[in-house]
């Protein structure tokens, strides 16, 4: 006789909220009740921010204070929320669950093989961070030190993060893909006391060398005084025994309690280092009150968590979408979220959807240049899974065209799910522009209205306000709390970065354009635009064209200096697996572009390539595409996080004779 587990009985008697509470502000269920919300949101920032704060975090000390400061004195006084307020930001991620849902799943791990999976309880996961959190304070790492975590998508990668915030230790997580180079900057820059690493990752069957990496970055003085090391793999690793410390040997063996640190609602969170236009990479720093308030909020709202879901955002946690939808958001909201260990590809291109069909995940999360990825695999490889489970659609990180939106919608989701494309920045901290799944109607390619708190102002490059149907640079008005404060100890560079532009404004760095029913359309990186005979052009645009062409898998379009025109538009393609590359598709393309985007939209130079030169994390380097366009082939600068650096040289090679052709 079979027994009904324990856990059932539980799951079924339990009272639960169908979704999370979100105080007076309540649920945006339809685009009467947005407009409502989002006007009042903005006519009293500060109530707005502080009863969804009140409502949906766990305070120490209440706070009455929301905004201080303004963008148009940013130089002067870092913005800040919730001032007099203290909080902890795990005792709304792990303690505050406990009530009503300590055996539900927190974290569902899915490793690199598929159905390799840890499942890990929110009362397993506080005891989890609490242990290692009395491990750091063992190791000696203090409230406001930095911690550097360069992992993979393993729970220890989160229960690590989590253990810093119980301490009031600021993380910064590293991607596991950056070079020792990259680590050793980050490590300096932030001046790590520790960094938490582990032997090897796994991704789509190979094995990545993190220990080996780190030991390279931390060769010679540095400020890192111990090396916690998760085991994963189990392979070899050189060990530096008075400052490597094993996980397992170490980690267990303490308390199962730790007392949440108070702290400020102003103090550090983390940083997160991200590369800008010029110079070296700025370490964001967030904040503890502002963004767990911001992060909690946004996903709620734009993805409509219920309490049953199972969520899965497919990042790695080495990026903002990883911090804000992976870790903090889903968990502050005591939501089911998915960790993903491997690559969309492996072992085969339906990965994504087999992983939905065995775990039922009901809302997913991932980028456009995985969507294209996929589609161009072919449609059979996600209508072999059961995909009845799906509810909601995510994407994230780079504008998507609607060739991808609509199969994503149409292939992925049946036709039934809502998809949200979601802009933000690691500056942002969180979702800012987005449709609100349930309510917002769609159209693909546009990432619709902003979130309650936010109001976009588009810019002319001189500084003039653009109203109504338009396009311009993307700047946001008011604060809203999950924003970056500051970039770790270079405050001035936080102020001329972003606020430098365009007195009083945020600037994004994005184009953006406004439609007639006051859709906005994200064009891109501004530096991006290409100006053809005074004609401006978004790449993206000519792009979306392209893919949309059958014999096309995926394209990067990029400004040259032309002679007459200003600049020329170059176009980097990448065929189908099936297709040839010849005179006539070039041909047949440009008249897609002059008939889609008009008769100036030419395209001067074509190079078929490989690949395009993506970082691990799908987004396309579009500095190399620049560069080699211009001619500037040697001045490429650091391409360590290139997923594969190999379609470089390819891309160089084909470069210099279409250059020498077109002289
Ligand atoms: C979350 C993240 C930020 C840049 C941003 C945009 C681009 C992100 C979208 C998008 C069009 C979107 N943070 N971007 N989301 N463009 N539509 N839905 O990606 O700091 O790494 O990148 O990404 O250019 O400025 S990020």
């Amino acid at each position: 006789m079979s027994e009904t587990p324990l856990l059932d009985i539980m799951e079924a008697l339990r009272e639960v909220p169908s979704r999370v509470s979100m105080g007076s502000t309540g649920r945006i269920t339809d685009m009467t009740k947005y407009h409502s919300i989002h006007g009042n949101s903005i006519i009293d920032i500060d109530s707005f921010w502080l009863d969804v704060t009140n409502s949906m975090i766990t305070w120490r000390k209440a706070p009455t204070i929301g905004l201080k400061g303004s963008f148009g004195d940013v130089s002067n006084r870092p913005l800040s929320w919730f001032e007099d307020g203290t909080l902890n930001v795990t005792e709304s991620c792990l303690d505050s669950n406990l009530k009503t849902r300590a055996e539900k799943t927190a974290i569902l791990w899915e490793g690199d093989e598929p159905g390799e999976t840890r499942r890990i309880s929110y009362s397993e996961l506080l005891e989890l961070v609490c242990r290692a959190a009395n491990a750091l304070k063992s190791l000696g790492v203090e409230k406001g030190d930095r911690v550097i975590i360069y992992m993979g998508m393993v729970p220890e990668a989160a229960v690590a993060m989590l253990a810093c915030a119980r301490i009031g230790a600021v993380h910064s997580v590293v991607f596991g893909g950056f070079s020792a180079e990259s680590l050793r900057d980050r490590v300096i820059d932030c001046d790590a006391k520790l960094v938490i690493t582990q032997d090897e990752g796994m991704r789509g069957g190979k094995k990545i060398p993190l220990k080996e990496v780190c030991d390279e970055a931390l060769d010679g003085d540095s400020s890192v005084k111990g090396v916690l090391v998760y085991r994963r793999t189990g392979g070899p690793v050189n060990w530096n025994p008075v400052r490597d410390v094993w996980w397992h040997d170490f980690v267990p063996l303490q308390p199962s309690e730790c007392h949440p640190k108070e702290c400020n609602a102003e103090d550090p969170l983390f940083i997160l280092y991200t590369s800008g236009s010029t110079g070296k990479p700025k370490g964001l720093v967030h904040t503890c009150g502002g963004y767990i308030t911001y992060t909690s909020y946004t996903h709620a709202t734009v993805f409509d968590i219920r309490e049953d879901d199972v969520y899965a955002c497919v990042a790695d946690v080495g990026w903002i979408t990883g911090h804000s939808y992976i870790v903090y958001g889903p968990l502050a909201n005591g939501a089911t979220t998915l960790m993903f260990e491997s690559i969309p590809t492996y072992p085969d291109a339906g990965r994504y959807w087999e992983v939905v069909a065995r775990h039922g995940v009901t809302i997913f999360y991932t980028a456009p240049t995985a969507i294209r990825a996929l589609a161009a695999a072919g449609d059979r490889f996600v209508s072999v899974h059961d995909r009845s489970t799906l509810r909601v659609l995510g994407t994230v990180g780079e504008p998507i065209n609607p060739e991808a939106w609509n199969w994503y919608y149409d292939v992925v989701g049946e036709g039934r799910c809502n998809v949200v494309d979601t802009w933000w920045q690691t500056e942002t901290g969180g979702i800012c522009i987005s449709p609100i799944a349930q309510a917002t109607p769609t159209i693909g390619g546009s990432a619709t209205l902003p979130l309650p708190g936010i109001v976009p102002q588009l810019n002319d490059s001189e500084g003039r306000e653009i109203t109504g149907e338009g396009e311009g640079l993307l700047c946001i008005k008011y604060p809203w709390p999950g924003q970056a404060r500051t970039v770790w100890r270079d405050h001035s560079r936080f102020v001329s970065t972003y606020f430098g532009h365009f007195p009083g404004l945020y600037f994004t760095g994005d184009g953006c354009k406004r439609d007639k029913r006051g859709y906005l359309w994200i064009t891109g990186r501004i530096d991006d635009v290409i100006n053809v005979s005074g004609h401006r052009m978004g790449t993206a645009e000519f792009e979306s064209v392209l893919v949309s062409h059958s014999a096309v898998s995926e394209a990067g379009v990029v400004g040259f200096p032309h002679p007459i025109k200003g600049s020329g538009v170059y176009a980097y393609v990448v065929t189908q697996p099936s297709e040839e590359w010849n005179q006539d598709l070039s041909e047949e393309l440009n008249l897609l572009c002059r008939k889609r985007i008009g008769a100036h939209a030419k395209i001067d130079l074509f190079q078929h390539i490989p690949g395009l030169p993506k970082t691990r994390s799908g987004k396309v380097m579009r500095r190399i595409l620049r560069k080699v366009a211009e001619g500037e082939m040697d001045s490429l600068g650091d391409i360590s996080t290139l997923a594969d650096p190999s379609v470089v040289g390819a891309i160089k090679d084909g470069a210099k004779k279409i250059l020498y052709q077109s002289d």
